[in-house]
């Protein structure tokens, strides 16, 4: 259930711009962990803390997730000018909005993490009026248990987590997780560094649910973790992991799936795979922080990504599943048509979506930095 693509994309160039580790275990990567994962793309703005500019928007996202040409088209059709930072998982983009005074315009947490923030009141409410392509998202990506109005969110991607591996270094049919705990590719392996990603892994690997809050469960899956944790190379943010693949350094990433595809795009032999043991499925959503210094900009954004033909050149770009169902005839044929974008009925029922856990979070929280510094 692998499959390449067919389309190249540009290649990302230098990880280091959005180096994502915190707990790195080989050595000559051990300095890199501590470089900041977000950087200012464009001169001219301050990632945050300026206000007030209608011309322009303070953009917060994922690395590597807008096509090309959307941010330029953007600014090209109000002439305004888009600043971008980057974030490597849920947490940290909180941990920034938390830490309050970023100055962003437009984010884009998954499904859990935009409850979390609705409840920490960290969000601002949509006015949907200013939205009208809301009407091109299909329907079942509308109305979501995190959000039921889209009172506060309009959905941007989805795509799934998965094993991004060399078959030339990795030997045999990669099926599951445990080749992530396979003693051959000791130092070769590179986790996610995202809490209820990886505890997730550890828990799919085991057989129980990535949402779970059983104790027992909890301790065997963080167990598991600290066993796991002398074979890796570190812990990544998911385009650092698919690179140190193309390059060689890692036999194995656990990577998000556009992320693999864009490694398979520039070295062919490597496979991405959805395990067998089941894996997460998420759904990211644009949404308006409160205190937004340009919330009328900012919904002129979210409007101009669910656009038909945005949509549908984001989704050609980043190789994840589009959600805008007036783009999808605009969907490159190789991407419908390959089964680790668009999963068949009997694998996506494997997948599960990571919930708000609610206070559990922190318990997750805990056992992570406890494996990390273990
Ligand atoms: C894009 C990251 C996708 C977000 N590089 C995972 N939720």
């Amino acid at each position: 259930m692998k499959e390449t693509r067919i389309t190249p994309r540009i290649t990302r160039g230098n990880f280091l711009r959005v180096m994502g580790a915190g707990a790195v275990a080989g050595s000559t990567l051990s300095v890199l962990a501590c470089q900041p994962n977000t950087n200012a793309q464009q001169s001219g703005g301050n990632g945050g803390g300026g206000g007030g500019d209608a011309k322009k928007l303070n953009f917060y996202n994922w690395s590597d997730y807008v096509a090309e040409s959307t941010v330029p088209g953007f600014e090209k059709k109000f002439d305004v000018k888009v600043q971008q930072d980057f974030y490597s998982s849920n947490e940290e983009l909180l941990a920034k909005l938390q830490a309050g005074g970023t100055g962003y315009d437009v984010i884009v947490p998954s499904d859990y993490m935009v409850s979390i923030m609705r409840k920490s009141d960290v969000l601002m409410k949509l006015e949907k009026d200013k939205i009208p392509n809301m009407k091109n998202l299909d329907p079942d990506f509308k109305g979501l248990s995190y959000d039921p109005n889209n009172d506060y969110s309009a959905t941007y991607q989805w795509g799934t987590t998965g094993i991004l591996y060399n078959p030339e270094i990795v030997k045999g049919e990669v099926t599951g997780w445990d080749v992530m705990w396979d003693e051959r590719y000791e130092g070769k392996i590179g986790m996610l560094n995202d809490v209820r990603e990886t505890f997730g892994a550890s828990l799919k690997r085991l057989g129980y649910s990535l949402n779970s809050t059983d104790e027992a469960e909890l301790d065997e899956a963080q167990d598991e973790l600290e066993k796991q944790k002398p074979l890796l190379r570190g812990y990544f943010g998911s385009p650092e992991g698919g690179d140190l693949v193309v390059g060689g350094d890692l036999a194995l990433a656990h990577v998000f799936s556009g992320d693999g595809f864009s490694a398979i795009a520039e070295n062919d032999k490597l496979v991405y795979i959805i395990p067998d043991q089941g894996a997460t499925r998420w759904t990211d959503n644009m949404a308006i922080p409160n205190g937004a210094p340009n919330p009328d900009l900012a919904h002129k954004f979210i409007n101009y990504i669910l656009d038909a033909e945005v949509g549908a050149e984001l989704s050609n770009y980043t190789y994840y599943g589009c959600p805008n169902e007036a783009a999808f005839p605009m969907i490159d044929e190789a991407a419908k048509n390959d089964e680790t974008i668009y999963p068949p009925p009997e694998v996506f029922e494997k997948l599960e979506v990571i919930e708000d856990l609610g206070e559990a979070t922190k318990d997750y929280e805990r056992r992570f930095t406890e494996v990390k510094s273990a």
